[in-house]
Formats: structure tokens, C-alpha cells, sequence
């Protein structure tokens, strides 16, 4: 029996400026706690009180549904931002990324992406190659959404992310937006850090489906973050694939497998 989903989605702002936002995909039955869930959220948090909130629910097709799988997390643990930022750097190397276009994202994540050197409410698209900014709207960018876990899934990834002391609200969204980027056509990789003034960690996402977190990829108390996802696409392509991040359902049915924490020393 097909269960009947739809797709619910909250942004929360203040003074005009995004605070927060998130999306799931849920049951009708879901869907009134879920949204509470969520509400509160952004009612608490750390970027202070939302002002506006808004709620948009929309069914989905489910003959649209894709089944999708987990990236392979890794952790590691840094111990101090710079050196977090030269590690992005090496992975993102590796991953094909090149160092012009890392360059501009770690520029553009650092400084405020956004027009007047604020946070974006999505991401940036760069062209992997050129580090070219490719999303139409830089104060929106573009929000990736109708992703989510199965219950199965969600449980399985808290209880194996409880191990290693990462069961928390971030990562499960976060390793769930990078399973649909990293699923996308023409995404090479994706960096990412929170706008959170507490939360210091981020990640680099690569299409091998490697989540590697990095434990600090800015100082505390800094509210500028974002993310960046590099594409190697034609600019014909580019609609097709903005439209597969907003608009595609995804769910995500396969946990990966989860790497015990690697500390990085700094180097004498
Ligand atoms: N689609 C595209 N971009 C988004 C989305 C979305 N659905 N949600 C957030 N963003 C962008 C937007 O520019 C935000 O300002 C920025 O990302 C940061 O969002 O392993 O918490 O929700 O410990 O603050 C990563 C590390 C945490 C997790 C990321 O992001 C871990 C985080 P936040
Ligand atoms: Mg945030």
C-alpha cells in the first residue's frame, strides 16, 4: 500500500533576513507534529526569534518518488578552523574541484555570500572548473528540498551517529541534503559550514558519496555560512539541474557506512 506524502516545508525570518529553514517529506498523519517540531525550532533559535515563519505544504506525485542512499560519513576532528579550511581544501582537490573554484567558495562562504555580505537562504552553484557563480538569484541561491529519510533509516542513523556522540539535529539533515546534492546530475562535490553562531562544523560532500565532516571550519559566534555546490554542467543543463534540487522527491532508504572520529595534528 502507497502512503500518501507530502512535502512540508518552514522558513523562518527576522528584519527580512532568513534565520532558519527545513524540509521533510511526511504522512498526513505526520504532518501536525512534524510542523510543530519545526515551528519551535525556529522560535529557539540561536540566531534569535524568528519573526516571520512560513509553512508550505504540497502533496507529492508518488509515482515521482525516487529511493535514494546515505553518502559514507566520516569524521574528522580538527583543531582549529584554518586547518579544517586546508583540509576542505585537499579533499575538494581530490575530488576534481579546482583550486580557483575552491577558492571562490571559501571566499564567498567567509565574507557572506548574499548581497550585502549576509548569508544566502540556499546555496551557491559554482562551476567546478572556472569558479564561476551560476545561481540566478544570489540572495536566495537555490534551496534544495522534498528529500527525507525513511523511519527506518532515520532511526538507524541516529543510533549509529549516538555512538560517536553526533546524534543531533545537523548532521541528519545535513548528510540528508548531501545524499539528494550528491545524487544530483553534474554535482561534483559540495563544502558547506553552518550560519549558526554555535555550531562551527561543516563538511565536504564529494560525488564518490563520501560525507567527510570537518569538527571546525569557522570561529565561533560567526554567523556567516552557507553552502556551495561545485557542478560541472552546461549552462543549458543548469535549469534542469536547479529544478531536480528543488523540485525532484527523494527518499532516502540506504544508511552508509559510518567511520570511526580521525583526529588531524597539526603539523610541526
Ligand atoms: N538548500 C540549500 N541550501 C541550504 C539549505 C537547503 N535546503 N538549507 C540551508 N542551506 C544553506 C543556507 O545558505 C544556510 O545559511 C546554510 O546552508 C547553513 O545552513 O556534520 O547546520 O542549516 O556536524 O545552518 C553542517 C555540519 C551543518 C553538520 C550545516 O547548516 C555536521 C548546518 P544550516
Ligand atoms: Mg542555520
Amino acid at each position: 500500500m502507497s502512503v500518501e506524502l507530502n512535502s512540508l516545508r518552514m522558513r523562518a525570518e527576522r528584519d527580512n533576513r532568513h534565520i532558519s529553514g527545513a524540509e521533510r517529506l511526511v504522512s498526513l498523519e505526520d504532518l501536525g507534529t512534524v510542523a510543530v517540531d519545526m515551528l519551535q525550532r525556529a522560535l529557539q533559535h540561536p540566531c534569535g526569534q524568528a519573526e516571520r515563519i512560513y509553512f508550505y505544504v504540497e502533496p507529492i506525485k508518488c509515482e515521482q518518488l525516487l529511493s535514494g542512499c546515505l553518502p559514507d560519513f566520516f569524521n574528522n576532528q580538527v583543531t582549529h578552523w584554518q586547518q579544517g579550511r586546508e583540509l576542505a581544501k585537499e579533499m575538494l582537490l581530490a575530488a576534481g574541484v579546482s583550486a580557483t573554484a575552491i577558492a571562490a567558495a571559501i571566499r564567498n562562504l567567509a565574507d557572506g555570500a548574499a548581497p550585502g555580505g549576509v548569508s544566502m537562504r540556499g546555496a551557491m552553484l559554482i562551476d567546478s572548473k572556472t569558479g564561476e557563480r551560476l545561481e540566478p538569484d544570489q540572495a536566495r541561491g537555490v534551496r534544495v528540498s522534498r528529500m527525507d529519510l525513511s523511519a527506518g533509516v532515520r532511526a538507524q542513523l541516529r543510533s549509529l551517529l549516538a555512538a560517536q556522540k553526533l546524534d543531533n539535529p545537523h548532521v541528519v539533515e545535513a548528510l540528508t541534503l548531501a545524499a539528494k546534492v550528491l545524487a544530483a546530475p553534474g554535482v561534483v562535490a559540495e563544502l558547506c559550514w553552518s550560519d549558526d553562531p554555535d555550531y562551527t562544523a561543516g563538511y565536504v560532500a564529494t560525488a564518490d558519496k563520501r560525507y567527510q565532516r570537518i569538527s571546525l571550519l569557522k570561529p565561533a559566534g560567526e554567523e556567516r555560512g552557507g553552502r556551495a555546490f561545485f557542478v560541472q554542467c552546461g549552462k543549458q543543463r543548469l535549469a534542469v539541474l536547479i529544478d531536480w534540487l528543488e523540485h525532484q522527491p527523494l527518499m532516502i532508504e540506504r544508511v552508509g557506512r559510518i567511520h570511526p572520529v580521525r583526529y588531524w595534528r597539526e603539523e610541526s
